[in-house]
């Protein structure tokens, strides 16, 4: 699969500067199921994208995009975890840029523990809906609801757009660093607040439910009263222009039959994540 149908001269292993990681793993959702789906159809809206970004004047395509073989272990969410914890490993040792894309969020657990095994003071930025801090889950620590628990051990975790958590996730959250979709809807403060929290080093978590589901209703737990699009935009531009974002991944889109927006949306969200990243300004 080739993200925006580029040539061969720019999604060949070696030469792209960009790799984009996929772990199209769906095991233990609960609700809506199909983010195994996601990356599919993510790559297929991408053939509809235009490849020149108008906000950042830039072609980021013409770095390279090379998707690697995705990794298909799904028998068990340890097996997954041990799995997407090697492989990341494997891929820092490389100069390259990395991306990953859901899958349920459960991926982001060994990715996020191999990067703050790279980076010292790694701070994860996790957009959701969801705490995502429960220490188990139905009787595995590798649920997609414990997806942020060992971040919040581990790294300098801040949380933004969270709207729906369990009372018993309470004890496990810096409420400090939680910047609750309640509290930052309408306002912009918020932004560079949450900003002076962050060491140098930021991986960035996106789960697609961050997004409201007016714009985004293809996830497994939709919530109202989400984040729309030109608020996350210019939240995700600041944090890129003022840290070292050294990597990030893309969750939860579980697509709908005949709703290809959604789909739009995370190939569009993805590809401007790269153009925030590589972009030139002065
Ligand atoms: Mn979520």
């Amino acid at each position: 699969m080739k993200f925006g149908n580029l040539p061969e001269e720019f999604s060949n292993r070696e030469n792209s500067q960009i790799w984009l990681q996929s772990i199209p793993y769906d095991g233990t959702s609960t609700y809506g199921k199909g983010s195994d789906k996601g990356f599919e159809a993510m790559i297929h809206a991408s053939h509809e994208l235009e490849l020149y970004d108008i906000e950042t004047n830039s072609e980021v395509y013409e770095r390279g995009i090379h998707c690697l073989a995705p990794i298909a272990e799904n028998k068990s969410p340890e097996l997954v975890f041990e799995k997407v914890y090697s492989e990341t490993k494997n891929l820092l040792k490389r100069d390259k840029f990395l991306t990953f894309f859901g899958g349920e969020h459960s991926i982001s657990i060994g990715v996020i523990k191999a990067f703050h095994e790279k980076f010292d003071k790694l701070t994860v930025l996790q957009l959701d809906a969801h705490a995502d801090l429960r220490p188990e889950y139905m009787g595995t620590q590798y649920n997609h609801a414990c997806a942020l628990h060992q971040a919040g051990q581990i790294v300098n975790l801040l949380q933004v757009g969270i709207r729906s958590m369990d009372s018993s996730e309470l004890e496990f959250m810096d409420k400090s660093k939680v910047f609750f979709a309640q509290d930052i809807h309408g306002k912009t403060e918020w932004m560079d607040a949450s900003i002076k929290q962050m060491t140098e080093d930021v991986y960035l978590t996106i789960d697609l439910d961050v997004f409201d589901p007016s714009i985004m209703p293809s996830t497994g737990t939709p919530e109202p009263g989400g984040m729309l699009w030109y608020q996350t935009m210019s939240y995700l531009k600041k944090v890129f222009r003022t840290r070292n974002v050294v990597g990030f991944d893309i969750v939860e889109l579980a697509p709908k039959k005949g709703f290809t927006a959604p789909d739009f949306l995370a190939a569009k969200l993805y590809y401007k994540l790269l153009s925030y990243k590589f972009e030139d300004y002065d």
